[in-house]
């Protein structure tokens, strides 16, 4: 397979470009060769998403929307192969990407598609005048991508970008460079015109190119930190507008109140799914003293019941990480957290065997891994791992768990369980995190918004709140008297 640019409504050859090899996570065996977006390609896609933005806005809302409506549909009639493209390409369980991946990139088209002919602005009655506002479109939008969720993240950028009447050059990440490419095919088929949603492919060089192009109005990111930071400043120069979806290091905090079953469920969801490769993920577990025992209890032997293996088995639970590098990234995480002197209670190890005992020994898998006897000054308390390792750490009161879980750099999520209904918002309320859950863990519905505070990031995504991102406001006031001048 080759993974090249899509551009102008058409896939581009990868001759005389740059490539490098796109491995499947579960094998490290080569799915194909994948194509840099070089200077010409950058000015091509430019031009192309110029001449479409022109197009597209002057269509109505309801016209854009058929047009996102129609794109979602496609992508659920194509569900399992895109799916299974995803599953190869990240390495995740096939079960996730048919349940979650092309869902819920379909559902943030469908949302989109359905609010666009009702994006509008205010009106105010003024005196002899009256004055009304503009949400216009920005322009050509850039979207640049994480390796976790290629095609929601692909979506959930361009489906607020086009309902809003923006056109989009899209970069996945350079590890999973092939669902986007599915993603422009359906927009493609659903009527759109070609240039309003390219991909362009490449690592972060390529990604540079898009922030600093003169065309380009936005910039949206969901990546880490560190690459937030250079946007950022790579966007300074010309003002453009940002949107930063960036890392976490999330508290989940148990009170001794809540269902046990409940919160262990919420505990594995916040710190297994997709191998932990979950921004949002709640990776610094508190518990309160007096449950420890009994949470431990249910929480090892329910991790060792999760199913690793070969991502392609909708048996499987928990599939590969993406990288050969990225897991033994992980692996030096679980390395400190022992050298620190956490306990590391199970998992955390590279199997050789899957659990229906084929050979996995090439791949990137490792078993999941919780510690206890943590430290909040722990390197496995404070850094983000982005791999299946959970942290137990105990506390006392509420107050004193409030301030060990505000105590981080980040702020993207934090999640609450109790049956103290005026606790979990009182509770909540104080917790510096823009992505919030009571009594349950890592639920993201299109109708709400996601985004971090912090340095997590800024801007949101999703929901109606996406929509002042997408778009800059222009007011006009109308005179409907004479000018009145002092002269
Ligand atoms: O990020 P990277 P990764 C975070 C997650 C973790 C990280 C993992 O928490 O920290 O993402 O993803 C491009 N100029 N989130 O390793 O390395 C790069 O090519 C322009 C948060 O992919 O930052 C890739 O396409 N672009 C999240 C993208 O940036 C540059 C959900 C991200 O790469 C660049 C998922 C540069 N200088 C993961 N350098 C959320 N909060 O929603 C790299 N890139």
């Amino acid at each position: 397979m080759a993974y090249t640019q899509f551009i102008d409504g058409e896939l581009t050859s990868g001759a005389q470009r740059e490539s490098w090899i796109n491995y499947n996570p579960a094998t490290n065996l080569p799915l194909g060769e994948a194509f840099h977006a070089n200077a010409q390609d950058i000015d091509a896609t430019v031009a192309s998403a110029e001449k479409a933005f022109h197009t597209w806005r002057a269509k109505t809302g309801a016209e854009r929307g058929r047009v996102l409506v129609k794109t979602a549909e496609i992508l659920r009639s194509r569900i399992e192969q895109i799916a299974l493209l995803e599953t190869q390409d990240v390495g995740k369980p096939i079960a996730e990407s048919l349940a979650v991946d092309v869902s819920s990139a379909a559902d943030a088209l469908e949302y989109f598609g359905g609010i666009a002919a009702s994006i509008h602005g205010d009106y105010v009655d003024l005196k002899n005048a009256f004055g009304y506002t503009r949400p216009e479109p920005l322009g050509v939008c850039a979207g640049i991508g994480a390796w976790n969720y290629p095609i929601q993240i692909a979506a959930w950028k361009a489906a607020p970008a086009l309902a809003c009447g923006n056109a989009m050059i899209f970069k996945p990440s350079e590890l999973t460079p092939v669902s986007a490419l599915e993603l422009a095919k359906a927009f493609m088929d659903a009527g759109a015109p070609a240039g309003l949603f390219n991909v362009v492919q490449g690592d972060g060089r390529v990604g540079a190119m898009l922030v600093d192009h003169p065309q380009i109005a936005k910039v949206s990111l969901t990546g880490s930190v560190a690459t937030g930071k250079k946007i950022y400043a790579g966007a300074a120069p010309l003002l453009k507008r940002v949107t930063l979806e960036l890392g976490g290091k999330s508290p989940l905090i148990v009170f001794d109140d809540a269902d046990i079953t409940n919160a262990v469920s919420a505990a594995l969801l916040a710190n297994f799914y997709t191998q932990g490769e979950v921004c949002s993920n709640g990776t610094r577990v508190f518990v309160q003293r007096k449950i420890l025992n009994a949470f431990l209890a249910q929480l090892k032997e329910r991790t060792e019941k999760i199913r690793v293996g070969d991502p392609a088995d909708p048996d499987t639970h928990m599939g590969a990480v993406i990288s050969a590098a990225h897991l033994e990234k992980v692996m030096s995480f679980i390395d400190a957290g022992k050298a620190a002197g956490a306990t590391l209670l199970t998992g955390g190890d590279k199997p050789v065997k899957d659990f229906k005992g084929r050979d996995i020994s090439a791949g990137n898998f490792i078993t999941p891994a919780i510690f206890t006897n943590c430290d909040d000054a722990m390197e496995i308390c404070r850094e983000e791992i982005f791999g299946p390792v959970l942290s137990i750490l105990v506390f006392d009161e509420e107050e004193e768990v409030i301030q060990r879980a505000n105590n981080s750099v980040y702020g993207l999520a934090a999640g609450v369980f109790t049956n103290d209904i005026k606790r979990g918002h009182r509770v909540i309320h104080q917790l510096q995190a823009g992505t919030c859950w009571i009594n349950n863990y890592n639920i993201t519905p299109i109708e709400l918004p996601f985004g971090g505070n912090k340095q997590s990031g800024m801007g949101r995504e999703n929901s109606l709140a996406a929509i002042q991102y997408y778009t800059q406001l222009k007011s006009v006031y109308v005179e409907l008297g004479n000018v009145d001048a002092p002269y």
